[in-house]
């Protein structure tokens, strides 16, 4: 029988960011101050003026709502950059504000280092500004050393964000640039393109396929159309998915007026179901304002879903863990329970295929949920019911399932 992927692993960065789960996208920008999603590059770099900006309100934000990274837009499709970069004039560096000494890169960096969360970068490839765009082999330069620039100055990164949105049927050397981000950051994730660590879910609701998995050839099967396959033939086996989403409708820069498009808690604990909950990581993508902070109504948001998921998940009511086709869980007497989250133990690959969901109840098994795909985590919700045994069993796999958590809860949300 033909098993693709059976010996694909994660690396050990793999892993890491796997456990992270949670990572805040901020897009920030000059058409954060032109009510721009996609500015052309035309734009009078003296309008970028937060006029109170303060990064450590976003990660402080980020920190107290559970997210565990932040990727910030260094370089939006406009081209303008956020930190004084050699390559352009088209930067922080030609603007009356902080008298074009301000660099926003670096202040986040250090935001996010002082709050302990991770920080990652997002550069577009498509710049609309930059006139040597037109040449493919002048811009690889280019784009080169503003990758190296962000690579060497600015610490640490758990991310670089490559989106492919504008360069369709445009080549990049992504050779040489995955090359340069594994020399100066070997650490790093590389998010969809070239060679990548991570891979887009292939929407931009946040929402993951219930049958999800971290390896390249099904996520390519499943998910994804022809140009992905673009990627790099020694692009590693593990890929797994980020989901990635705006809490504003459809938004990712900050807009005048449009506060009544925030995701509702609801929504986003849909969200978190469907992307946490299916194995991939959640990017949520919170947008400073033109005062160059989250606004309130945002902030606000962003804490209660973290209150919300600290609430329904930060205490098990019994967790197992360990090898075998079958896990029971056995409760000292019958508890009401509503969830019941597996993660896999990754670092061996990927075994489960199939499984379902018991509880035992006066001597009789009745089934609460059944499932496919586990991988990193997977939560389960079913209709609250008293029982004092749970059983996890495994339908369908690939070699000796290893279970690092089967835990049971009682949410007492009803869904
Ligand atoms: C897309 C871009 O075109 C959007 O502006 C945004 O940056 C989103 C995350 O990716 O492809």
């Amino acid at each position: 029988m033909h098993k693709p992927d059976e010996a694909a692993k994660p690396t050990k960065q793999q892993e890491i960011w796997q456990d992270l789960e949670l990572g805040l996208f901020c897009h920030f920008g000059i058409n954060t101050f032109n009510d721009k999603e996609w500015g052309d590059g035309t734009d009078d770099p003296d309008t970028f003026h937060p006029t109170s900006m303060d990064c450590l309100q976003w990660a402080r934000t980020a920190k107290k709502a559970g997210f565990k990274y932040l990727i910030l837009t260094a370089k939006h499709h406009d081209g303008f950059c956020l930190w004084p970069t050699k390559t352009t004039d088209y930067s922080v560096k030609s603007v009356t504000w902080r008298t074009g000494k301000g660099d926003v890169v670096r202040e986040c960096a250090e935001a996010c280092r002082q709050e302990g969360i991770h920080f990652g970068i997002y550069l577009s490839p498509w710049d609309r500004h930059e006139p040597c765009y037109e040449n493919k082999a002048d811009y690889d330069q280019f784009y080169l050393e503003q990758l190296k620039e962000l690579l060497t100055g600015y610490g640490p990164l758990i991310e670089l964000w490559f989106d492919g949105a504008g360069s369709e049927g445009r080549q990049y050397d992504w050779k040489k640039i995955c090359d340069t981000v594994t020399e100066y950051q070997p650490d790093a994730m590389i998010f969809n393109m070239g060679r990548p660590t991570i891979r887009w879910v292939g929407n931009e609701d946040g929402l993951a396929p219930e049958t999800c998995r971290n390896t390249a050839s099904e996520a390519r099967a499943s998910m994804f159309t022809e140009d992905m396959l673009t990627w790099l033939p020694d692009t590693p086996k593990w890929v797994p998915a980020e989901c990635d989403v705006p809490i504003r409708k459809k938004h990712w820069f900050w807009h005048p007026d449009d506060e009544g498009s925030l995701l509702s808690l609801e929504e986003l604990m849909d969200i978190y179901y469907k992307s946490v909950g299916r194995g991939t990581n959640l990017l949520l993508n919170v947008s400073p304002d033109r005062n160059g902070l989250f606004p309130e109504a945002d902030a606000e948001r962003l804490l209660e879903f973290g209150d919300e998921i600290r609430k329904r998940f930060s205490k098990p009511i019994k967790t197992v863990e360990g090898p075998g086709k079958s896990l029971e869980l056995m409760l000292e007497e019958p508890a009401y329970m509503d969830h019941a989250i597996i993660m896999e133990e990754i670092s061996e690959g990927e075994r489960i295929k199939e499984y379902k969901l018991e509880a035992g109840q006066s001597g009789k098994w009745i089934e609460l949920a059944r499932g496919t795909s586990v991988g990193h985590k997977k939560i389960n919700h079913f209709d609250r019911i008293m029982a004092s045994r749970v059983r996890f069993t495994v339908l369908s796999c690939e070699n000796q399932p290893l279970i690092r958590s089967f835990s049971v809860y009682h949410t007492g949300v009803e869904l």
